[in-house]
């Protein structure tokens, strides 16, 4: 079977979209760090319908930071990919075209610079995940100790680091009297834009006290809120696309219909016009990402820590499981939503509806396990907003409690079963360690725990009604097997 390139587009079933434009014709207009499934399956498709319409001046540069797996993939097919979107009932396949170039930053970091710093560069969003951002979780600020940081600060022209390029671009940017690109943030982090100013201007002033004071006033940095869930692909899907389109795609990219992008509106140096082609422009992106971290995400953590303990591979699996999909959607309606600020216009119950309509989308095969992943990079800004919010109005912390004690159990590695669950996360040896450590009794485990104030802070497990619900939730998992 012949691969996807350009010149295999014309033996495409006419049933499957594919780029009308002529990709000859685009030029880049955005560098997007962290080149991922997510990225490929949201803000390219959204960008994809841009040059459809004939605007080419938005062609997407995606660099990987790490690993060059993307570039293999999708070099020999000249950016060219598939999106295959399910539901239920059927399944949508569209060739992408908007990825026209693709870059390893550790291949040559200075291309990557330079990259960036062409002028018809105006935006570099990124998808880089939560940990992408150097970030101290707790306080929002760059973690100045961090590894990449630190090798940042001595290479400035050669970063490793998502900030790191995006101070360099914007140095460079500034040497050669060009405007500074747009920085968009599109990861799943509360106010994703103003931390990310935060961090870099930070960044930029311990390597040029000038130069922070430049970003902090000519960069813009708008926050969004992104949604599509993106299980990675597996082999099976590969086939499965192959099987549509007579063709070997190496990186095809599985997805929901559904997708979401709702986006400040400050670009200074303009954008594509993708408010023509589906996202929401808005003047405060706030309430909307509240509203999906911590129904959303917050349920699908949820899921992940339970489904997982009880044997559940995945989120449909976990769903249809009675008690479970009960307890999930009760957790939405009454723990979550009475925390929220309901954005102008929303309405709630039909959003939460439609959230456990695509949780129970049987042809996604979304793991559980990958959601589970960098939880202790998640749990912030899925769960303890909604648990401080609760203590502060007074309300006892709910089914949250057992969200935070399935995480602990999970991060014990074992299902009740007896088969061990996979623990991947930057503390993961920490957290194994200190549960290890911890004497049997479920306050112990739990306060091995909750005492990662780099996670939970130091006042929140302090307050009685957060540590005890969480000790008496632990306590029906672990030793009563009580689970949703
Ligand atoms: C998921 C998200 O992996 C995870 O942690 O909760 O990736 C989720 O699928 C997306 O945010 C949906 O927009």
């Amino acid at each position: 079977m012949s691969r996807l390139s350009p010149a295999a587009l014309g033996s495409l079933p006419s049933s499957i979209r594919q780029p009308s434009y002529d990709r000859s014709k685009v030029t880049i207009g955005i560098v997007h760090l962290g080149i991922g499934a997510f990225h490929r399956a949201h803000q390219a498709v959204y960008t994809e319908e841009c040059l459809e319409r004939g605007d080419l001046h938005w062609g997407i540069l995606g660099a990987s930071l790490r690993s060059t797996d993307t570039r293999d993939a999708l070099g020999p097919q000249e950016g060219l990919y598939t999106v295959a979107a399910r539901s239920s009932a059927k399944t949508d396949f569209r060739v992408i075209g908007s990825v026209v170039r693709l870059m390893v930053a550790p291949d040559d970091p200075e291309a990557l610079v330079d990259a960036m710093a062409q002028e018809s560069v105006k935006i570099v969003s990124l998808t880089v995940t939560e940990k992408g951002y150097c970030i101290d979780p707790l306080t929002g600020q760059l973690n100045e100790t961090h590894p990449d940081i630190l090798y940042d600060l001595a290479n400035a022209h050669r970063p490793r680091s998502a900030p790191g390029f995006i101070v360099a671009a914007l140095r460079l940017r500034r040497e050669n009297g060009l405007a500074p690109f747009t920085v968009l943030s599109c990861d799943n982090l509360p106010a994703n834009g103003e931390k990310l100013h935060a961090i870099i201007v930070r960044l930029a002033s311990m390597i040029d006290p000038m130069l922070g004071a430049y970003i902090d006033e000519h960069v813009a940095f708008p926050s969004t809120m992104v949604d599509r869930i993106v299980p990675q692909t597996t082999d099976e899907d590969r086939a499965f696309v192959a099987q549509a389109l007579s063709l070997k795609d190496a990186w095809p990219i599985i997805t929901e219909p559904f997708t979401q992008w709702v986006i400040e509106d400050n670009f200074p140096q303009g954008r594509p016009d993708w408010g023509s082609v589906g996202a929401e422009l808005v003047h405060d992106v706030a309430p909307y990402e509240a509203m999906k971290l911590r129904l959303l995400n917050g349920a699908h953590s949820m899921l992940a820590y339970l489904g997982s303990i009880k044997g559940h591979v995945t989120v449909a699996d976990a769903m249809a499981d009675p008690d479970l999909g009960a307890f999930i959607a009760a957790f939405m309606v009454d723990d979550v939503t009475p925390t929220l600020v309901i954005p102008k216009g929303a309405d709630v119950a039909a959003y939460r509806d439609a959230l456990l309509e695509r949780f129970r989308n049987t042809s996604l095969k979304h793991r559980l396990s990958q959601i589970a992943s960098d939880s202790t990079q998640k749990i912030p800004q899925r769960f303890l907003g909604t648990a401080r919010d609760r203590l502060a109005m007074g309300l006892p912390l709910g089914r949250l409690a057992m969200g935070i004690a399935g995480f602990i159990y999970y991060a014990g590695g074992v299902d009740r079963h007896g088969r061990s669950l996979e623990l991947k996360d930057p503390l993961a040896s920490e957290l194994s360690n200190r549960l290890a450590n911890a004497a049997p009794d479920a306050a112990a485990k739990v306060e091995a725990v909750l005492s990662l104030d780099k996670v939970f802070g130091s006042e929140l497990p302090h307050q009685p009604a957060f540590r005890v619900a969480v000790v008496e939730a632990y306590t029906s998992l672990a030793v009563g097997f009580d689970i949703p």
